[in-house]
């Protein structure tokens, strides 16, 4: 067994006034911030990440642990009055427990930012499980939290494969588990969890689609789709993988594409790891456009390729009639995390972000680059209603309390009494 929870740092975490909790986590804003390209260079030389985008990642974990910070003076809850008099009618924030945060590799600060940093001003204890393939970054990432005086016990760093991961599923002192990672590891989670009465907040992966409509900018259009679909090697699970085309732009935006594709380098591990998914699509009718940064063309919506997720630098070119077939197109997957569309048309614009059918919707921008203040998470296979960032963290790492004060001095009766 390699980890013990101590429920004295429970008890007395839980204690701590919010707003003394959130101290801690300026503190490490403000050491992420000094470390910012110490960090960076940690997540570069242990995963690969090029060194602007690990920036960006180690800034992402600032922008969440000032944000978060923030909420140790707000976890606002309801007062409301009671339909008896004398009465008083409210509801608290209080924290789950023991949370266990699984992470995967691609985003090996910045994602497990977005799990400690609410759990902790939250009142909740950490423990937490990095990717095999992250370990330095995570060594790295919890010595910042020791460095800002947080309290031993208060957060944990276990290291392993799988097999720990699911032990501290399963350890009895964990009562929310909190899982980034792929589709079939989150189901086997999520049946654990459903086994043992315990909360579960999933992000498993994505098939992202930006569409193109004929009236899009098109420049601007394909900046977009070169960085969402192969900036970090298409190793987000936000990347987008599927471009979806009107047919009277097809040809201008294909060659557009081929043309910024071609000068890019990718990760090979990952390209590689893609190869039998793009054999079996080019056997099925495909055409393959690039290598590297891989595009392919003559794909049609229910081929594989363009409904399983790849991770990896490759993107598919689906071609389309209609904003309507565009829809269709963009929700028949098993995924639903990040959706884009380029176009200068308001109406359809509105149309798109009502009826796209994911967790995220760009107008004129990538499918990347979600934002702290705002929910990150998706439907269907992607997550199971729960989410991270924004004030719908809070939702997912906190239990509702509500409290009735009846000062009446007499028995009064819900209901009955009118
Ligand atoms: C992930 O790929 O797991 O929107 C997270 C984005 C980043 C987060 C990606 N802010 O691409």
């Amino acid at each position: 067994m390699q980890f013990r929870p101590h429920s004295a740092a429970q008890h007395s975490w839980r204690a701590t006034p919010a707003p003394r909790r959130a101290e801690f986590l300026y503190r490490v804003g403000e050491i992420l911030r000094d470390k910012k390209r110490d960090l960076a260079a940690i997540i570069t030389g242990e995963i690969g990440k090029p060194a602007t985008e690990a920036a960006g990642e180690v800034q992402e974990a600032i922008d969440m642990a000032y944000y978060m910070a923030g909420e140790g003076r707000r976890q606002f809850g309801h007062t409301v009055p009671s339909e008896l008099p004398d009465k008083w009618a409210m509801s608290v924030r209080e924290p789950v427990g023991l949370v266990a945060a699984i992470t995967a590799w691609n985003f090996p600060i910045a994602v497990p930012s977005w799990k400690i940093l609410p759990a902790l001003v939250l009142g909740n204890t950490v423990v937490w499980k990095p990717s095999e393939r992250a370990e330095r970054c995570a060594a790295a990432f919890a010595q910042v939290f020791r460095d800002a005086g947080l309290p031993i016990g208060v957060l944990e760093l276990v290291t392993g494969d799988g097999r720990v991961g699911e032990m501290l599923v399963r350890h009895p002192d964990v009562r929310l588990v909190s899982f980034t990672g792929s589709r079939e590891n989150g189901r086997r989670v999520a049946v654990a969890c459903a086994e043992l009465g315990k909360r579960c907040a999933l992000e498993l992966g994505g098939k992202n689609a930006v569409i193109v409509l004929d009236d899009a900018d098109l420049e601007l259009a394909v900046d977009g789709i070169i960085w969402s679909a192969f900036g970090t090697s298409g190793q987000r699970c936000t990347s987008c993988s599927r471009v979806v085309v009107h047919k009277a732009i097809r040809q201008a935006l294909t060659q557009a594409l081929v043309e910024r594709a071609k000068e890019l380098s990718v990760d090979e591990a990952a390209l590689k790891r893609c190869e039998p998914a793009i054999l079996d699509a080019i056997k099925a009718g495909a055409r393959r456009l690039t290598t590297g940064a891989t595009l392919l063309d003559n794909v049609t919506a229910q081929m594989p390729i363009a409904q399983e997720e790849l991770f990896g630098p490759v993107c598919v070119i689906i071609e389309v009639g209609s904003l309507e077939e565009a829809i269709t197109v963009n929700n028949n997957v098993p995924y639903g995390l990040s959706s884009s569309i380029y176009t200068q048309d308001v109406s359809r614009a509105f149309t798109a972000a009502r009826e796209l059918s994911s967790g995220i919707v760009y107008v004129n921008a990538g499918t990347t680059g979600s934002e702290v203040q705002l929910p990150f998470g998706g439907v269907r296979s992607t997550g199971n209603g729960w989410r991270e960032a924004g004030q719908a963290a809070l939702d997912t790492f906190s239990e509702w309390k509500t409290i009735y004060v009846d000062y009446s001095g007499r028995l009064q009766r819900a209901q009955i009494d009118r």
